[in-house]
């Protein structure tokens, strides 16, 4: 448990977020990047890598039975990505609600100053990743970064 230097005990809460091809190829790093740290994150760890087929379709695991899975591991392996460990109270809901819904034309009427919204395009194209609660936190953290004595080191380059 950390302490808030404001405000009483809260629990401090780490989330993946990331930032998918399209996010990168558009040049929104440094406008996602102010947003997130505007919103009151810590980013605690991040890295860009190239994800191959394998590494892509590990991630999206738990989607291998869509019919958007094919097309999901293409995308998501047609550019580097950019993997950060935020840090905030109440991290996974507050990046998740930062970030707005999957379908980024959706997120453009129901959530317009959402960075989906922003530098989205559809339903798959939509610029940011987030874990969606603390075991796929935990998983998708250790997924990509390792936390040992040494301090943070990248799981495969
Ligand atoms: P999330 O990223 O908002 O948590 P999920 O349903 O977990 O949404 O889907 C993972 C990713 O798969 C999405 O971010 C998006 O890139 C892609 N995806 C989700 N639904 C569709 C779809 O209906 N068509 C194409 N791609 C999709």
């Amino acid at each position: 448990l950390h302490r808030c230097r404001s405000c009483e005990a809260v629990e401090r809460e780490r989330t993946l977020a990331m930032i998918k091809p399209d996010g990168l190829s558009g040049n929104y790093k440094e406008k996602i990047k102010e947003a997130i740290l505007g919103s009151g994150f810590d980013i605690i760890e991040e890295a860009v890598v190239h994800l191959d087929a394998e590494r892509a379709s590990l991630f999206y695991a738990e989607h291998a039975d869509r019919s958007f899975f094919n097309s999901l591991v293409k995308y998501m392996t047609s550019g580097p990505v950019c993997a950060m460990v935020l840090e905030s109270p109440d991290a996974i809901s507050r990046w998740r609600n930062l970030i707005g819904p999957t379908d980024a034309r959706k997120a453009k009427t129901s959530h317009p100053d959402s960075i989906r919204a922003m530098c989205g395009l559809d339903s798959e194209k939509n610029c940011v990743h987030g874990s969606d609660s603390p075991q796929s936190a935990a998983r998708e953290i250790s997924f990509f970064f390792r936390d040992d004595k040494s301090g943070w080191r990248l799981c495969f380059h």
